[in-house]
């Protein structure tokens, strides 16, 4: 369903600002009923983590409650009215007016409640329990490792209402959803408009593209057909170096009159894989850059504009064309601007540390279908948006192939445009990849192995990427590698956890990645040092590999990069 929106016929208001808070350590809210009502709570900014906000709540995963109340504008009598959670991590019971409204699980993807017959005009009191327990069953799952919290995974996990609220009221019978497909052909990009609209009111549909002195239009008979297609005379096409967007607004008319609109931004490209090349619109592509985690103090993984800003900002001071939205789907804010801005991105779903027990291997993968399926529902209109990643790092194991060919189908049946990856870990041999398009690889030899070592471990590297192309023949991407760096300590020869050494280490390495014509992509790890888990290899519970430190200032290895991909 496409984001909600404020226009003629359709409004929305964000609900995020200062709610009332309790943790429930002694989960005892549920035979209380708290839904009822909480007492002796405190304020609470949403969106935000708890655990970065109150002291005792540092390492509590939950349960905790939040409430808020909202009255309903005037004008809204005749719309369908919902409300909708951008993120919540990880389990959330929702409560109207003491009327439960359902539950979801999963951090990191929206969610909504149709609440048209259970709003008042006044004071509506809206309650969410909130349960970020780690547990084997969720995806991500829970560890058995000596890490506090045990986690499966290399991240804070973060609890709380994470992302904004939204109180929106659109047509009762207007446009439901909307999916752009362009494709070129010789100078003219063709766009194609498939609408989906809730009931039957409506003969007719108008889209409207305008942008670059152009206005073109073409209404279509719903009674035929629901798409709509415009063709674009010299398009301007959208890539990294021009991201060209045109505003494409979607009408719904009866008698003539139009009673639903829907405004998005479309960038005309394409994106194909062809032998051991990833090409943008026809041409070889090279992704630089780095993977990311949503991550900062006080608001732990909670929406921050000024950080989106910030994070593009200096990515493209060192000149990165691209991320991946390690290791989840990142905010939707977060999107608009990669298409904004022009930076290319593999996307990815919150399958990270999957261990393929045959006790919960059936529920993973349910999870995991639905998790593809609304990250592509969510992102398909992103120009930005070039591949899927169906999971980070899975452990290795027969099951696996299955698994992500279950994966692969559900994306492929919504998603015939964009390739489709899996991030693989050393070690593991991903026979996935028989029927993925794009291998991509994390690896750190010269750091966890051969420690102190970078020319042995780039010979290793090297060794073992010429063997891997070898046998696929498919694109590869280098999607994680560096070292954990303490900003500030230096040696003359480059030594583990000095500045130095993450230069040398990533120069290496990029060398190695440009000797290979089948690589297309290096993504260093990370952009910026993030929470994890406390542990005996993360000092201050964090991970160090960030080319900048946790609050945005370059290390070395910035500047480097800077300096080399200001070049190339
Ligand atoms: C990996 C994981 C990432 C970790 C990283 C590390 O391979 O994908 O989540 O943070 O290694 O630093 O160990």
């Amino acid at each position: 369903m496409v984001y909600p929106q404020r226009n003629k016929h359709r409004q929305c208001i964000d609900l995020s600002g200062f709610w009332d808070f309790r943790f429930d350590f002694k989960n005892e809210g549920l035979t209380e009923n708290w839904e009822k009502g909480l007492v002796g709570s405190r304020p609470i900014a949403v969106p935000a983590s708890w655990n970065e906000i109150f002291a005792e709540g540092r390492d509590f995963l939950g349960p905790a409650w939040y409430q808020t109340e909202f009255n309903i504008p005037w004008g809204w009598e005749n719309q369908k009215i919902f409300l909708r959670f951008g993120s919540i991590n990880y389990l959330s019971d929702v409560w109207l007016n003491g009327e439960k409204l359902g539950e979801h699980e999963g951090g990191h993807l929206p969610f909504k409640f149709d609440i048209t017959e259970r709003c008042k005009v006044e004071k509506n009191k809206l309650i969410v329990r909130v349960d970020g327990n780690l547990l084997k069953e969720h995806v991500p799952p829970s560890g058995r490792t000596m890490n506090y919290p045990d986690t499966n995974f290399d991240f804070y996990p973060y609890c709380g209402i994470q992302r904004p609220v939204l109180l929106y009221a659109i047509p009762k019978e207007g446009i439901n959803d909307i999916t752009v497909i362009t494709t070129i052909e010789g100078t003219t990009g063709l766009v194609k408009v498939l609408l989906e609209k809730n009931g039957v009111k409506g003969k007719e549909a108008n889209a409207i593209l305008t942008g670059y002195g152009i206005q073109i239009e073409s209404r279509i008979s719903l009674d035929a057909t629901t798409e709509i297609f415009l063709n674009v005379e010299n398009a301007k096409l959208w890539s990294p170096e021009y991201p060209n967007l045109y505003d494409l607004k979607v009408e719904l008319l009866d008698n003539g009159i139009v009673f639903d609109e829907y405004s998005l931004s479309v960038g005309i490209r394409t994106i194909e894989v062809k032998g051991t090349q990833l090409l943008l619109n026809g041409k070889p592509i090279f992704l630089k850059g780095c993977a990311k985690h949503e991550d900062f103090p006080v608001v732990g993984k909670g929406y921050l504009p000024a950080l989106i800003t910030k994070d593009y900002d200096l990515l493209r001071w060192i000149g990165a064309n691209s991320f991946r939205t390690s290791h989840y789907p990142y905010s939707e804010q977060m999107m608009d601007m990669a298409d904004r801005l022009g930076f290319l991105i593999i996307d990815e779903t919150p399958a990270v540390g999957l261990t393929f027990s045959k006790d919960i291997i059936d529920r993973h993968l349910d999870l995991c279908q639905r998790y593809i399926k609304e990250l592509i529902e969510r992102d398909k209109n992103h120009p930005s948006v070039i591949m899927w990643s169906l999971a980070n790092e899975p452990s290795r194991s027969i099951a696996a192939k299955d698994f992500f060919r279950a994966m692969y189908d559900t994306a492929r049946n919504i998603d015939s445009t964009r390739p489709i990856t899996l991030v693989s870990m050393v070690g593991a041999s991903e026979r996935a990849f028989e029927f993925l398009e794009v291998i991509c690889l994390n690896r750190y030899y010269g750091w966890y192995t051969q420690s102190g070592q970078i020319d042995e471990g780039c010979k290793l590297l090297s060794n073992e990427l010429d063997k891997i192309n070898s046998k696929y023949k498919k694109p590869l991407i280098l999607s994680e590698f560096g070292t954990d760096t303490l900003a500030g300590c230096h040696s003359e020869q480059p030594e583990m956890w000095s500045e130095e050494y993450q230069v040398e280490f990533i120069k290496n390495y990029l060398e190695v990645l440009k000797s290979k014509d089948y690589v297309v992509g290096a993504h260093i790890w990370n952009m910026c040092d993030f929470k994890t888990s406390q542990s005996i290899i993360r000092a201050k519970g964090l991970n160090h590999k960030g080319v900048f430190t946790r609050d945005r200032k370059p290390k070395m290895a910035a500047h480097f990069l800077r300096k080399l991909w200001h070049k190339t």
